[in-house]
């Protein structure tokens, strides 16, 4: 079945060429890629038999053998009307005006994108967002949104899942027409790690709009207000809803704390406020707001900007979110974030259903029924099971206050510990945080979210590794060789921390390279998205390369030439049940896939050869649609 292409080239079967015709012809030397959906899929599951799973899996944990029980919905009515209705017949104004008008507490859950992204290291599919999303839009109109795109989640899609983060969003909104879809857009950075030309930006939204995204979370990570400023215009000139954020660090009831105080917070918002902000957010990524401290702020905030409704985004890893969004709500914030109970807590979002329940019957009662939180629940019980190989409780065993001193962001706080016990090394957790810390101060004190709490992270590993004090960090400055985040980030590339960047580090690290010390997306030519598809197209011939592939290449280059290439080989992989996907099936398991509507496949696998053959591959037994088929594949084993 797998071809080389020169065996199809009519010239060399003619033997009308001589030797070098094959050196001349390099492409005549590769496998042709197996034609149809069915047989690539074949191909894909026959791989991961022989080799193990394609997709690198965190843990030794294997994904169960369950098939989560999906609630009914009526099919003879559509779902309730929500909020989406005003803002799409109204307006962004409107809509926001109807939020602060609101009696009772409204809530964002987060389930479909924070909330993995900080417990299942951002694995879950849309296969399976797909099939509670009819539930949740017959059952939860009331929420002011979903959030289920942006932050790590159009990456993860795209490099460790293989499915495409559009269709992912064009498919939610199908089947949730009524409640706002709410993306984390990280500034200039769009949904990426670092500072893009402004078109990327301006277009990323259109297209965001365009393909169903309504309100946008936007924040820069150094709460630098000429990067915050161009995600906000692009997001309005694309006519989404600006939902602009600033980024909480420190503890603005603490005296003591003196650089992130209260009037630091007032001043950009007020900045936010003046540059089009409808909905102002503070989001605290690490969970270090403790109840005294959101009181403060909200309190703050909601008297200077009585008419503006304010959203609260908080991390459950000290165990104290609950308490925290309680208190926000009770100063004046209008919407709080939480994720369904099984998909919460520890590092991720507090629980939808220990905040609905504590504040039932009171003013700020959210109107939710606790019966169908636990219905929604229980899907994710059973579906989380699905991630076993990335689950971060394998090693995060309860919540720690420890990250009040170290303030490392929800998702990164599990990676970082994931990192450290697969080195076998729990103790090495311990060391990372602390030198996250001294980091941190190193760095000049600044805000950590994504990407700036990369440069931290990677800087606190560094010192580990090399076991470097913080005196040793800046004595030897001068001579380390720094990992290249940390050079970037003090050359400017992601933007100006407030109070500057610290002094002499600054200099004697990057020496002579170029420093930025404005804007960087300023200094970026605008990217040419005619040239990149173009190559695109040429690359992918057989692909049917549309502008929202060529937005994916234009914020990853190569992780979406690698997607487009390892479709062409391997097909819909989207269409597999999740756990079939990241281990492949059981001797003697049938199962189905719907390529599409009425057009389902069914495969059932027979067996692997016991014996290899003397090419070094081994058969893999299937049958498809009760037709047997084999295929050989080399066993790298
Ligand atoms: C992201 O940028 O993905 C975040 O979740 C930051 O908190
Ligand atoms: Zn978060």
């Amino acid at each position: 079945p797998f071809l080389l292409n020169v065996l199809s080239n009519k010239q060399f079967l003619n033997e009308a060429v001589n030797t070098s015709f094959i050196s001349k012809n390099p492409q005549l030397m590769k496998f042709r890629a197996p034609k149809g959906r069915a047989r690539k899929l074949f191909t894909y599951l026959s791989k991961v038999l022989i080799n193990g799973p394609l997709m690198p899996l965190g843990t030794d944990l294997k994904p169960a053998e369950i098939n989560p029980f999906v609630p009914p919905v009526p099919t003879d009515c559509d779902p309730p009307k929500g909020f989406r209705q005003i803002y799409k017949e109204e307006g962004p104004e409107a809509f926001a005006k109807a939020v602060r008008m609101h009696d009772g507490l409204l809530l964002m859950d987060t389930t479909f994108r924070d909330a993995h992204q900080s417990l299942l290291a951002t694995r879950v599919r849309t296969r399976d967002l797909l099939k509670i999303s009819p539930f949740v839009a017959h059952n939860f109109s009331r929420l002011y949104s979903m959030e289920n795109w942006g932050g790590a989640t159009f990456d993860v899609s795209l490099r460790f899942l293989r499915e495409c983060p559009w269709e992912r969003l064009e498919q939610m909104r199908e089947l949730i027409p009524n409640i706002p879809f709410q993306m984390l857009l990280r500034g200039a950075n769009a949904v990426g790690y670092t500072n893009y030309p402004d078109n990327v930006v301006y277009k990323f939204c259109d297209l965001a709009v365009k393909s169903g995204m309504d309100i946008f979370r936007i924040f820069d990570s150094l709460n630098y207000l000429p990067n915050l400023i161009v995600g906000m215009e692009a997001v309005g000139k694309a006519g989404g809803i600006i939902e602009a954020a600033i980024s909480y660090t420190g503890d603005v009831s603490d005296p003591n704390k003196k650089k992130y105080n209260l009037n630091y917070y007032l001043k950009i918002a007020r900045e936010l406020v003046r540059n089009g902000a409808h909905i102002l957010s503070i989001k605290d990524m690490a969970g270090v707001i403790k109840p005294k401290a959101g009181r403060l702020l909200v309190t703050a905030l909601r008297d200077k900007y009585p008419d503006i409704p304010i959203h609260i985004h908080t991390h459950d890893t000290s165990g104290a979110g609950v308490a925290a969004m309680i208190t926000c709500a009770e100063a004046g914030a209008d919407i709080v974030d939480v994720a369904v109970d099984s998909m919460s807590g520890l590092t991720s979002q507090p629980s939808m259903g220990a905040l609905v329940s504590s504040l039932s019957c009171s003013s700020l009662d959210t109107g939710f029924a606790l019966d169908k939180i636990s219905e929604y629940s229980a899907y994710w019980e059973q579906t989380r099971t699905l991630y076993g190989p990335f689950e971060c409780t394998a090693t995060l065993k309860s919540g720690n206050a420890d990250v009040y001193v170290n303030e490392i962001p929800g998702g990164q706080y599990t990676n970082l510990q994931f990192q450290a016990y697969s080195l076998g090394l729990g103790h090495l957790f311990e060391k990372i945080k602390k030198a996250y810390s001294q980091a941190n101060i190193i760095l000049g004190d600044i805000i950590k979210v994504t990407p700036s709490s990369k440069v931290v992270g990677d800087l606190a590993q560094f010192m580990v590794q090399n076991k470097l004090s913080a005196k040793d960090v800046l004595d030897k400055a001068g001579e380390l060789s720094f990992p290249n985040s940390v050079v970037q980030y003090l050359q400017g590339h992601i933007g100006q921390p407030y109070g500057g960047f610290p002094e002499p580090l600054r200099t004697k690290v990057i020496k002579d390279k170029p420093r930025i010390d404005d804007r960087p997306g300023k200094s970026l030519p605008p990217l040419d998205f005619d040239k990149i598809e173009e190559d695109l197209k040429k690359q992918f011939p057989e692909a049917d390369i549309t502008e929202k592939d060529v937005m994916s290449a234009a914020l990853y280059n190569k992780v979406t030439k690698d997607y487009l290439t390892f479709r062409s080989k391997f097909g819909p992989v989207e269409k597999l049940d999740t756990r079939i996907f990241f281990v492949g099936p059981k001797v003697g398991e049938e199962f189905e896939i719907p390529l599409a509507k009425g057009k389902i496949l069914t495969l059932k696998f027979i067996a692997t050869a016991k014996d290899l053959t003397r090419y070094g591959t081994r058969e893999v037994f299937f049958e498809i649609n009760g037709v047997p088929r084999s295929l050989f594949v080399r066993d790298f084993k």
